[in-house]
Order: structure tokens, then sequence, then C-alpha cells
């Protein structure tokens, strides 16, 4: 397959003003009628053709200007029209079979419903069309289809008519006056029931609003509606950003390839990102469906009136939409937690990227697959560099910045370049460095060093940003640090500074300091980077104690736990540094366990112990095992030697009343927390705490941390409570899709198989995303299991593999990244990720989006 290059990029030779579609709908035969007005476009290349995408579907009819044409010809799927005019008419009929679309792209079939997923390039697989973000048409749209079967039509924009024929069938006339690309194209059709509601905007419009899920789910779609009207409000007062359509219609369907769609007017969500009720979805669960309704309705200005010109330019929106989405949960909930949280997801995930095979920046240079590129480094790091923009000149200057952005390109297709510009310009500052954020990829290291002499603090600080594929050369980034120097005796400080670091290397001094300051660095998570600090194990205990920003404190806490587990996992810990280690550890957690200072909220999140990959990151090669067994070690430790005050935290928080509130969102965090240490440790006593949690449980989040629990431990009480669990739930599949995960990612020494178990239960279905996520994905979670010496859990992922392929190659793709690790992992196991992504390599037919993640892992 091509490489397609940044570079590359040229204008499309025509615009396409307006499109009409018409759909005779079918499960099995859809019929597109399809008619694009065409000019030539004066800002590019004139060309005597007109190439319009397809992908795996054949011209019924072709006509221009009203006149049918023989004189068309295929190329690599597409369709080459000749045009010898300025303007033209185009009529293109082909003939889909939504039943047969197992890869969930173009349309497609979902439990007796039709609809669509077009984002990056699926619209090609329903019609012939420039498939390119830079074409923005109008669209009308007719659908028409039996009554029956599709009682409720939808598309974008607004319905316009409808009506019924004697034949039992019925039809429905949309239009979107936004001039959309075709990537934002939507249609639904189905037996589907709506929660609807009204809200009215700022200018005093009112919208309506409706959610559409199958009967029998409606009961539990208040959240996600009750999330969308605040994301709506929100928008409008952070971003000044009013909605434009007379409709928002948001649709659960329950295969799909992702978290949802941000279509125009027509958004199409995953039933996972919809669906909530207290028995069946945890805190977490509520947490993500708020933030995702966000997303996709922030994308309807930060994608949609602004769009990309080409898919090199994805940060743009969704980098943008993440930190929208981000700092609206900040305000919504608990600013502090909802940072560690994201910080968390950057690390466990953006950064392994980011120092891995597949590494790339912000903005990539090239593709084979765009599919491929919807990455945590697009979006996650996207979002953060985006958030340093704010932070180096404050919320309201960058709010002017935003303003003049969606100002200068409402109804472009824009590029990265325009959107820092934009921000330059209308926040004041010089971004001229700053872009090599977007051309580089790598983390940057900063190392640290404090100097203290006489009255003065000396603060040296370098950087370096390591080689990436493609990049063996870096440049220096500017790094904003906030920073603060806390005096040890009085346990205070006078006041946070952001010191930008542009260069290498730097020297700050401080005077006024007769004792040596304790440093608190990166501060909030200002700047998504490495930070290595000398810090003396009993400076960070005293910013575990003390530190008035939270982050910095959830920061000492890990990094005190993080250097342990890296020096224990590498077998360079004497043991006496390593009962000093622990020592310290084990104080820090009894005061987070017993501070009434803390809420609960924050202190479940200083109690987690940092995760599996973000260990590994700090080590050039890591033995994974070795890893998970000094991990589990201190969980064993700390479970044991906190006993009592674990059991106590525990009991005093079930005793908290059960509710929606962030009192008892916090005590179940901070419950399940304590079960995770007292199983480590004292599993005879947890399995019964465990077991009275799971029973007496009111709420999904209390019963699912139990048996998550349960999973790990050998017991009887194991056993009964997972079947208790499918037997109570067996009709949702989102919460056995729970219940497959639980297992997969367990702490279970027999996780294979399970896991291998599992995949013959009839309720795994390789077609459905969400269970194939739920039982694989979780399981290359489990080190124990994922990582086997037997080579045995990487036979499992690599055989999935090649078995979903040819079924659902998107998802597909996705399960290489966790084999692609085998250089930063231990020698023999490497020897043995390695063989199988060559055994996967060789793979007759290998679809475009795996061979290159296969190929850049083996790279
Ligand atoms: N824009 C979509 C992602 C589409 C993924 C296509 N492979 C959802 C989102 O980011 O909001
Ligand atoms: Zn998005």
């Amino acid at each position: 397959p091509q490489l397609i290059q940044r570079e590359d990029y040229a204008p499309f030779a025509w615009l396409v003003p307006e499109v009409a579609l018409r759909f005779d709908l079918g499960i099995e035969r859809t019929r597109v009628h399809s008619a694009l007005t065409v000019q030539r476009n004066a800002r590019a290349n004139t060309a005597e053709f007109i190439r319009l995408e397809g992908d795996g579907i054949t011209p019924l009819e072709v006509t221009v200007d009203g006149e049918a044409i023989n004189s068309w010809s295929m190329d690599d799927g597409d369709l080459m029209v000749p045009l010898s005019g300025d303007t033209h008419q185009i009529e293109i009929v082909t003939e889909i079979d939504p039943s047969a679309n197992t890869q969930l792209m173009g349309l497609f079939a979902s439990n007796g419903m039709l609809c669509t997923q077009c984002e990056a390039e699926g619209f090609r697989r329903i019609t012939f069309f420039p498939d390119r973000p830079d074409v923005l048409s109008v669209y009308s749209v007719r659908m028409s289809g039996s009554k029956d079967q599709f009682p409720i039509l939808l598309c974008n924009g607004n319905l316009k008519a409808s009506g019924e024929r004697p034949d039992g069938t019925h039809w429905a006339e949309w239009h979107d006056p936004w001039p959309k690309p075709s990537y934002l194209f939507a249609l639904v059709a189905g037996d589907l029931v709506a929660n609807r509601d009204t809200f009215t905007t700022s200018s005093g419009r009112e919208v309506e609003l409706a959610i559409w899920v199958r009967d029998g789910d409606l009961e539990r779609t208040d959240h996600a509606m009750d999330s969308l009207k605040r994301a709506m409000k929100w928008d409008e007062e952070t971003f000044g950003r009013e909605y434009d359509l007379d409709t928002f219609n948001v649709v659960a369907v329950s295969d799909f390839n992702m978290g949802a769609m941000e279509n125009k007017g027509l958004n199409i969500f995953n039933t996972k990102y919809v669906l909530a009720d207290r028995a069946t979805a945890t805190d977490g669960d509520y947490d993500a469906i708020e933030g995702v309704m966000a997303h996709e309705y922030f994308h309807n200005w930060s994608g949609n009136r602004v769009t990309c010109r080409d898919w090199f330019q994805l940060s743009l929106k969704e980098g943008f939409t993440v930190l929208r989405d981000q700092l609206f949960s900040q305000d919504m909930g608990s600013e502090s937690v909802k940072r560690i949280e994201d910080v968390r997801v950057l690390r466990a995930v953006q950064f392994p990227e980011d120092s891995g095979p597949l590494a790339h920046p912000i903005r990539p240079d090239s593709y084979r697959e765009i599919s491929n590129f919807y990455t945590s480094t697009v979006y996650n790091k996207g979002a953060e560099v985006i958030r340093m923009m704010r932070t180096m000149c404050g919320p309201e200057r960058f709010r002017s910045g935003c303003d003049l952005y969606f100002d200068r390109h409402d109804g472009q297709a824009a590029t990265c370049e325009d959107f820092i510009t934009a921000i330059e310009d209308g926040a004041g500052l010089d971004l001229r460095q700053f872009r090599l954020w977007y051309r580089q990829a790598g983390t940057p290291k900063v190392k640290v060093r404090l100097e203290h002499d006489g009255d003065t603090a000396t603060l040296h600080l370098s950087q370096d940003v390591p080689p990436t594929p493609g990049q063996p050369e870096k440049l220096p980034v500017p790094i904003p640090l906030r920073l603060a120097l806390f005096d040890r005796e009085s346990g205070e400080h006078e006041g946070e500074q952001l010191v930008i670091l542009e260069h290498a290397q730097a020297s700050l001094t401080f005077s006024g300091f007769a004792a040596p300051p304790v440093l608190s660095i990166n501060r909030g998570f200002s700047a998504p980077v490495a930070i290595e600090r000398d810090t003396p194990v009993e400076d960070l205990v005293f910013l575990a104690a003390n530190d008035d920003d939270p982050f910095a404190r959830y920061e000492a806490m890990q990094d005190l736990v993080v250097a342990y587990l890296r020096d224990a996992a590498s077998g360079a810990l004497a043991s006496e540094r390593r009962a000093a280690g622990q020592q310290a550890i084990l104080s820090a957690f009894a005061s987070a366990v017993t501070d009434e200072a803390l809420d609960d909220l924050m202190r479940g999140e200083l109690l987690i112990l940092p995760g599996h990959s973000y260990i590994s990151e700090q080590l050039a090669v890591a033995d994974p095992l070795a890893i998970h067994q000094e991990r589990e070690g201190l969980k064993a430790l700390l479970g044991s030697r906190l006993q009592t005050e674990f059991a106590a935290m525990h009991a005093r928080a079930s005793a908290i009343s059960d509710g929606s509130d962030a009192v008892a969102r916090g005590a179940r965090k901070v419950k399940t927390q304590a079960l995770v240490y007292l199983a480590a440790g004292v599993p005879e006593r947890a399995k019964e705490i465990a077991a009275a949690q799971y029973d007496t449980a009111t709420n999904m989040t209390d019963r699912l941390g139990a048996l998550m629990v349960l999973a790990g431990l050998r017991s009887p009480e194991r056993t009964d409570k997972i079947l208790d669990f499918y037997t109570r739930f067996r009709d949702n599949p989102l919460v056995i899709d729970k219940w497959f995960a639980i297992q997969a990612q367990s702490l279970h020494p027999d996780v294979i198989e399970h896991v291998k178990a599992l995949a013959k239960h009839p309720d795994f279905n390789i077609r459905n995303p969400n269970r194939v996520r739920s039982l694989f994905m979780a399981f290359t979670g489990a080190p124990q299991g994922f990582h086997a010496a037997s080579g045995e859990g990487y036979r499992l992922i690599a055989d999935l593999i090649l078995e979903l392929d040819p079924i659902n190659p998107q998802t597909a793709a996705r399960f290489v990244a966790p084999l692609g690790r085998w250089r930063r992992t231990e020698r023999d196991r490497a020897t043995l990720m390695r063989a199988e992504l060559e055994r996967i390599s060789k793979a007759p037919k290998l679809s475009r989006d795996t061979f290159e993640q296969v190929t850049r892992s083996l790279g």
C-alpha cells in the first residue's frame, strides 16, 4: 500500500458545492443514487477527469449532465469520469449490502438497524466521491424504506418533509444547510425510541434534542441527556459557542469501532457511552459518558464548523476537542482529580506509544492507513500541547485566540498551522519555536537538579527529546514548568512561578533561602514531559504530605513508588535501600489513608499505584514479570502492614450512604482501593469483605469493584460471584462486556486458560468490537498472562489479529501495539513477540491497517 505524505498535499481539482443523495434502504440491499454538482476549482491545477474515490463498490449507472456515459473508467477502486467543461452534474448509482459490512465502515447493519460511520474514509464505501475533508458540500438526502423495519429515518441537518406510500414504505427528506466534508455524513434507519428534550441557546433559539435507543433502553438515557445539556451550556459560557441547527440527534448502536462520532447534527454513539443506570454502570462509566457526550458535541465547532484540510491535521480537531472536554469535566467535577486521571491515561498509553516503534508527531508526516493515526498521541498529547499554550497565556487570552480561530476559519478546512497562527494573533503569544511540538515525536526528558549555597538556591534544568523512528535528531522545545519552592520548616512557599525552558539547558537562581528549599515542579503537569529529579526521598515524602498543588502531591507519591519499583524490578536494589524505600512508601500511604483533610476522591487517586506500563517506561529494557511481581509484592506489603487502616477505611466508607454526590462517589472509590490492598496482603480477610461488598451492593461500582478483587483470587467466592454476576446481567451486553473484561484482566494465575475458555463462550462474538476489546484488550493488561514466559499470551493475541483482520481490520490493527513493545522487553520475551509479529506479517491478504502496524513494529 502507498505511503501518503503530508508534504504532497494539493487542493482537489473540483469543488462540489451540492450533493443530493437518494437511499432505497434494505438490510441486504441498499440502492444509492448520488447527484453531484461539480465546478472547476480555480485554486487547483486543471484536470480532464474527476477522480471519485470508491472502496468495494461498482457503478451501476453514470450520467453526466443528464446523459448516460460509458467513457468512465476505474482506477484502483476509484471512478474516473472525464469532464470537459467548468460545471457539471454527475449522477451515479451504486448498490451495497449493509449486512455484509463487517468492517463497520460505511453503511452497515447492527441489530436490525442501519447506520453509518464515515470518518475517515467510509463514505467511499457508500458511493463514489472525493472523500477528503477539504471538499465541503451542502447535502440534501432523501431516504425511503419499509416503515415496519425502519420506522425512524434520520440524517444530518433538519427534517424537511416526510410521507408514506401505500406499499408499506415511507420516506424522509433531510437538508443540512452547513457545508460539510463527506466524513461528517450520517444516516440512521431503524426501530428506535427517543428520550426527547429541548435546549434554549444563549441567543434564545430552541433546539430539539433526542437520544435514540432500542426500546427497553430508554430508562438508561437520562445521564447522557443531562450531560449533553450541560455541555451545550458550558460551551456557550466558556468558549462562546452556540449550537447552529434546529435539532440535535444522538443514536446509540451496539456494534461500533470506536466511542462515538460527531456527524453534523446526528451523532452516532457506541451504546457504552450512552446507557447508564446505577445498577449497571460504574461511576467511571458515568464520567466517561459525560466526557464523550461533551467531546462529540464540542466537535460541532472544533471539527465541523472548522474542519481539517487533510488527515495530517487530525489533531487540529481532536487535540483541541479533547482539551475542551477535559476542561469541561474539570469544571463539572473535581478539577484536580480529573487532571490526575488525564495524566494517568497519557502516561499509560501515550508515553509508551511515543517511545516505541509507532511513535509519531501529533501532526504526522506520513501514513498508509489513516485509521491507524487515531492515536493517544494525536488525541491526548495533542490536547496537552494546546493546554501548554493556554498555560503560557492564561485562560482569557487563550479564549481570545480561540475566538479568533473560529472567526477566521468558520466554514473552512483548516490546518494546525492556522490554529497556531490564530492563537499567536489572538492571544499575543510567540509560538515560533513552540511549533516544534507539532513536528517532533518523543516525550521530552527534563533533568532537574537543585543546588543550595548560602541563601541561594540554583535550579539546573536540561532537556532532551529522544530519537524516534525517522527522527534521529531533535531540537529543544519550549517547556512551560510551573514550580514552587517550599520552606521545609513552615511547609509553605512564596507563590508559584511559571518558567519556560526554551533551550537545552538553563539555570535559575532564587535567593532568600537560608536552608535548602523543597522543589515542587511541573505542577498541575504543566508540560507533557518526563521529569527526572534528583529529589531525596525525604523531600518526596514532604511533598506527598504538604504540597498544596494536588497534582504535585500525587506526583510525589508516584515518584516515591516508581523509583522503588524501577530499581527493584531491575534488580538494582540492595536490601537496605529496599527496606528504606518500603518504609517511606508505607508512611506516605499511611498518611494518605488517614489524612482527614483529604476528600475520598482525591485520597483514592493517591492510593492508586503507578501502572505496569508506566513503570516499564522507566526502564530501557523491562522484564514484565519482575515488574509485576514487585508491584504485587508492594501491594501485599502495604495490604498486610496497613491492614487495620485499610479495613477501617473500608468500614468508614461503607457507612456513607449511597448516592451520586461526590462524597458517596469518593467512598466507593476508596472502598475498592482498600479491597485491592487487602486482597494482596491478607487475602483470607479480603475475600470475606469483598464477598460482603458484592452481596450488599446497590450499585455497579461497588459490585464490580468487589468482583474485580475476587476475580484475582483462587477461592470458592470467586466462582460463586462470577456465576452470580453473569446470571444477574446476562441480558445486558454492556455489563457482560465487564464480565469478560474482569476475568481477562485479572491477577489470577490461570488467566490464559480463562481467556481461552471465554473465547469459546456462547456470548463471545468476534464481530462485536466491544466484546472483542472486553476480552482481548483487557487480557493485554494482565502481565502474568500476556507476558507468560511460554509465549502463549502473545500467541493468543496474534491468533486474534489473524482471525479478526479479514472481518474488521480497523479493530484488528489496534492489537498490534502491545506486541510491538518487543524492543523494550526482556530478551527471551522479545524474541517470542517478534516471532508473532513475523507470523502475522506473512499472512496472505493482510489488510492495509494491520500491514502498516506490523511493518512499523518490526521496523
Ligand atoms: N472523530 C471520531 C473518530 C473517528 C475514528 C475513525 N477511525 C470520534 C471522535 O474523536 O470524536
Ligand atoms: Zn474527537
